[in-house]
């Protein structure tokens, strides 16, 4: 006889999606008092920039008030945006970093 019970059939069901991480931007902000120079260098330091890239985040957040510096998981751009901030802090400098959430 055919053993059917439910002590030996197995459970078929799959799962059809796993949600993926959402990323997180790293956000510039502006404000009054950090030198130029001293953004560039924490752009570099922190972000891994070149010269140039920094230099124009820099430039839109000083223009525009605020710029994308870069796209990471929740944890490592937390993690960058403190840093930035604690380095900028220590220099004595209200140089600020936000995080968000992507679309
Ligand atoms: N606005 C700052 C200045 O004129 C420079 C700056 C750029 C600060 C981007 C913060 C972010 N010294």
């Amino acid at each position: 006889m055919s053993d059917t019970g439910s002590d030996t059939k197995r459970k078929t069901t799959t799962r059809l999606k796993v949600a993926k991480p959402r990323l997180y931007k790293v956000i510039l902000v502006n404000d009054d008092f950090t030198p130029r120079e001293f953004v560039l260098v924490i752009l570099k330091a922190v972000f891994r920039m070149s010269e140039e890239q920094g230099y124009n985040v820099m430039m839109t957040a000083h223009q525009k008030g605020k710029c994308v510096v870069a796209v990471y998981s929740r944890d490592i751009a937390e993690t960058k945006a403190k840093e930035a901030i604690d380095l900028a802090k220590q220099a004595g400098f209200p140089l600020m970093f936000v995080t968000e959430p992507e679309d």
